[in-house]
């Protein structure tokens, strides 16, 4: 799993005012996270990639494109999990067909699954999915939050190598960092990388490396060899740029700044709204402010 360490890039998704995947488009933001950004690996179909929004076969289409244009130059991780069981065992059989490094799957949700099902859920992708699984954890969106234990249950199975954890809670990841020394573990939370890189985390999945990769690979790296105060300074700007993200609008504003950098991201699917011509030009001064 060392191999496995490292900053991936929460892929973004160009999409057309119809909807439909801009090929072009998703291959320039996967050249631009891999030449610009500087990024270790691409997470595939995370909440970022509006996963949620769209059909099985704009996922496949997805997967497929993402691996024709990476090749092997970075590591590659899909995210397959549904509320259809069916659909994330087939999206993580043709992923992993495709070549895919690792399967992720968020916990299923909206249906306040209790932990058994959530269980049976992990188990059923892990029979039929010949693949090392990534399990994302984002309790503020799904409603599941798991303790340390149950955590443990789900890292006994061997092909389960780590989580993507996406929550602040810096007590419970401490303790899973301390408890299972040997499994992944990926911070989620951009703004909060460094107070997760000091308590040794392997790696990191963002939305906001797409634009803002080299600065997150800063504060990495500075936090493991221990130049906290550099890696704070870092930080600091980055957080200032998250903020004003936030404010303007988290995934239209990344894919703006994209588009000042050439990029062509194009639009957000509904039922995400466009950005106002204010948004646009905020986006416009972030782009040329912080990167
Ligand atoms: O699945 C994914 O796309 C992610 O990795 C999500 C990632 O954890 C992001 N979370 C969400 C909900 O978008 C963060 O990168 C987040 O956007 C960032 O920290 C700003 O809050």
């Amino acid at each position: 799993v060392i191999e496995m360490k490292g900053l991936y890039s929460a892929l973004m998704c160009s999409f057309d005012e119809q909807g439909q995947v801009n090929e072009q488009g998703l291959r320039e933001i996967v050249r631009h996270n891999i030449d610009v950004s500087k990024i270790d690996g691409l997470y595939v179909n995370g909440s970022t990639g509006e996963n949620f929004l769209i059909s099985t076969d704009q996922k496949k289409q997805i997967f497929d494109i993402v691996k024709d244009e990476v090749g092997s130059d970075v590591k590659l991780i899909a995210q397959i999990g549904a509320l259809n069981i069916d659909e994330a065992v087939e999206l993580g059989q043709f992923a992993t067909e495709l070549g895919y490094d690792a399967i992720s799957a968020v916990t299923p949700f909206y249906y306040k699954f209790d932990f058994e099902e959530v269980t049976d859920y992990y188990t059923t992708i892990l029979e039929n999915v010949d693949n090392d699984l990534i399990i994302y954890s984002i309790p503020a969106l799904t409603g599941v939050n798991m303790n340390l234990e149950q955590f443990g249950e789900l890292f006994e199975h061997e092909k389960v190598i780590g989580v993507k954890f996406t929550a602040p809670d810096f007590f419970l990841l401490e303790r899973i960092r301390h408890t299972f020394p040997d499994k992944l573990i990926y911070s989620g939370f951009d703004e909060m990388l460094l107070s997760a890189s000091v308590l040794n985390v392997d790696g990191a999945i963002g939305s906001t490396f797409n634009v803002n990769g080299q600065r997150a690979k800063q504060i990495f790296e500075l936090a493991q060899s221990g130049q906290i105060d550099e890696a704070r300074e870092v930080q600091k700007v980055t957080n200032d740029l998250i903020g004003e993200i936030l404010d303007n609008g988290l995934y239209q504003t990344i894919k703006e700044i994209l588009k000042h950098k050439d990029v062509g991201a194009g639009t957000c699917r509904k039922p995400m709204k466009s950005l106002t011509e204010d948004g646009v030009i905020r986006a416009k001064q972030m782009a040329e402010k912080y990167l």
